[in-house]
């Protein structure tokens, strides 16, 4: 769910503006879903999907968000195209990738009329409120959080930060177009290892906003500051009260990016939304919880409440990298201990891991790999660097040349750094490896012989990649520790036929002692 649009749009209804929200990035999702780009090019979805809109809507302003330096080109497009459709139309764009990078967008994009920088909610209204005043310009020239063509060089600009969050008006998300889509089928219900609820109706909440903590590869502050800000639980309880009588929602997803900083409240929202609703909710917290504040306690009230997996950002197994290179200062005993904490809970630990820092020796990866291995975590996702705009670690690759081409073009996850200290190619390998090893050879549901959750697990990731070798491989286990021998067999027939499929995989069947039997 597009949250902060949901913020704005919200904050504009009331005070009084018509609001409209399309989200391309869904439309893409669906699109290429159905097969749409099998037959169209990007130019043609453009056409059919978001001119079209234009076409039928006839806004007078044009607000476009993007979170993501990815989808810096489709930004422009939409510019262009909208300018096209209509030459008088006002186009504001913002988000964290027009926050980050304002003047590379300005200068390129004649279509770009202002750039909000930083949380839209006070300045959006106010522009919208000025923009037919004559003298537009030069009073935008004087706000601090809004930049236009004329003065985009301009450094006394910041960002906006809205300092009392409960001041702002409820997230409109019954303007979303097809709000059941997103409540029916949210992305972080279908991640490997999180729950899945056969009825689940999810809506997402951003309880907090701004971290205190320094890692040098977020570029979450670039928005939201490092200030952390809190609504207060009247108004959480509010907005959740809302979503279950408007849309009978069952799982929350808590989008914040440092929810339990505070033990207290963390405890209190678990004791009023048991008190309240039961055993109601699962929760998820996409973007984990901070591991070193998490004890016996908190994760007794958090279960309660309806957590069922938690996601670890661990980020490095190598304490050297923790301190030094990334300054997220993890304590990897601590963690460790934090995991038997919620196996006792009886949670679902998934870890997150990301090789490829600027700084890091291939020897460190390694060091992250092995501590991976040992974790005990049901999953662990380990991801390759993509240097941020916005971060330190994107600074740096910057400073020393490290990227090449478009740093804007860099998909995330893949490998896009050469260093003194390694090649692309080499984190792309040790990650590949990792991965397999980790997750499908010494998966931990077969480990410990869950092989009805191991089944569903390499079920699902068959049903998107149907020619995945290792999770067939996995699903042949899990069927065999079952004695469904008859499936078994047919698993076992697949596995040999995508053995001898290609020559890569004759390669990986021989390189990890895969047995076909
Ligand atoms: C939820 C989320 C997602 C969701 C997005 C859902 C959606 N459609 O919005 C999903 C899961 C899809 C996602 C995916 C990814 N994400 Co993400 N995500 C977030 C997260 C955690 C929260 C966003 C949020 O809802 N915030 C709360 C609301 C209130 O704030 P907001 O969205 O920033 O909105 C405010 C301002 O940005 C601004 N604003 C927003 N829209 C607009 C529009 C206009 C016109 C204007 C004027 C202003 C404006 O005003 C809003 C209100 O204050 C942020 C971290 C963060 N703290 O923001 C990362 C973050 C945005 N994600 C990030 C990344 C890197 C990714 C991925 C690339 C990760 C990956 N490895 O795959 C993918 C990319 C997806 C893709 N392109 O395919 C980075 C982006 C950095 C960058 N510069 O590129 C962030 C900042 C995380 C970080 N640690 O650095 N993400
Ligand atoms: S990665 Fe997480 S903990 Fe670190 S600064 Fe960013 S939001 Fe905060």
């Amino acid at each position: 769910m597009p949250l902060g649009i949901l913020y704005i749009a919200g904050t504009l209804r009331k005070v009084g503006y018509e609001v409209h929200i399309y989200d391309l990035h869904r439309a893409f999702f669906k699109c290429r879903e159905s097969g749409y780009f099998l037959f169209h090019d990007l130019e043609n979805f453009f056409q059919d999907h978001f001119v079209n809109i234009l076409r039928s809507i006839r806004p007078d302003v044009l607000g476009i968000g993007s979170l993501f330096n990815v989808s810096s080109s489709s930004v422009s497009e939409m510019a262009r195209w909208a300018r096209q459709v209509n030459p008088t139309m006002s186009i504001i764009m913002g988000g964290h990738y027009p926050s980050n990078q304002y003047k590379a967008i300005l200068k390129k994009e004649e279509a770009c009329d202002y750039i909000i920088l930083g949380e839209a909610e006070e300045p959006f209204p106010w522009l919208l409120d000025h923009l037919h005043d004559p003298d537009i310009s030069d009073i935008v020239a004087e706000h601090p959080n809004i930049v236009d063509q004329h003065c985009y060089r301009a450094e006394h600009k910041t960002k906006a930060i809205v300092e009392n969050l409960d001041d702002l008006a409820p997230p409109a998300y019954d303007l979303l177009p097809d709000v059941d889509e997103y409540l029916e089928k949210s992305l972080h219900s279908q991640r490997m290892g999180s729950q899945l609820f056969s009825k689940t109706r999810a809506a997402a909440i951003c309880s907090s906003r701004g971290c205190p903590m320094q890692c040098t590869f977020c570029a979450a502050h670039g928005v939201h500051g490092r200030k952390y800000r809190m609504h207060s639980l009247d108004y959480i309880m509010d907005s959740i009260d809302w979503l279950v009588q408007k849309y009978d929602i069952n799982q929350i997803l808590i989008e914040d990016d440092m929810f339990n900083l505070r033990k207290e409240r963390t405890i209190a929202f678990c004791e009023r939304l048991v008190g309240k609703y039961g055993a109601r909710f699962s929760l998820e917290f996409p973007n984990g919880l901070a591991c070193w504040i998490l004890d016996d306690e908190v994760v007794g009230h958090l279960k309660k409440a309806g957590l069922r997996t938690i996601t670890f950002a661990i980020e490095s197994g190598s304490q050297y990298v923790q301190k030094h290179i990334i300054k997220k200062n993890l304590d990897l005993n601590l963690v460790s201990e934090k995991v038997k904490v919620l196996r006792k809970h009886g949670i679902n630990v998934r870890a997150f891991f990301i090789v490829g820092f600027i700084g890091e020796t291939l020897a460190q990866m390694k060091e992250t790999v092995q501590y991976a291995l040992t974790l005990d975590a049901d999953w662990c996702e380990i991801k390759i660097l993509t240097p941020l705009a916005g971060s330190e670690m994107y600074e740096l690759a910057v400073k020393h040349n490290y990227l090449s081409g478009d740093t804007n073009e860099h998909v995330y996850g893949r490998s896009c750094l050469n260093t003194p200290e390694f090649a692309a190619q080499q984190v792309k390998e040790i990650q590949y490896d990792a991965n397999i090893r980790i997750n499908f050879l010494n998966n931990k549901q077969l480990r410990d012989k869950n092989y009805d959750e191991a089944e569903k697990t390499f079920g699902s990731i068959l049903k998107n990649y149907p020619n995945h070798i290792f999770a067939q491989w996995g699903l042949l286990q899990a069927l065999k520790g079952q004695q469904k021998d008859q499936e078994a067999r047919l698993a076992l027939d697949r596995l040999v036929a995508l053995a001898q499929e290609n020559k890569r995989n004759r390669e990986v069947i021989k390189k990890y002692n895969i047995e076909l039997s």
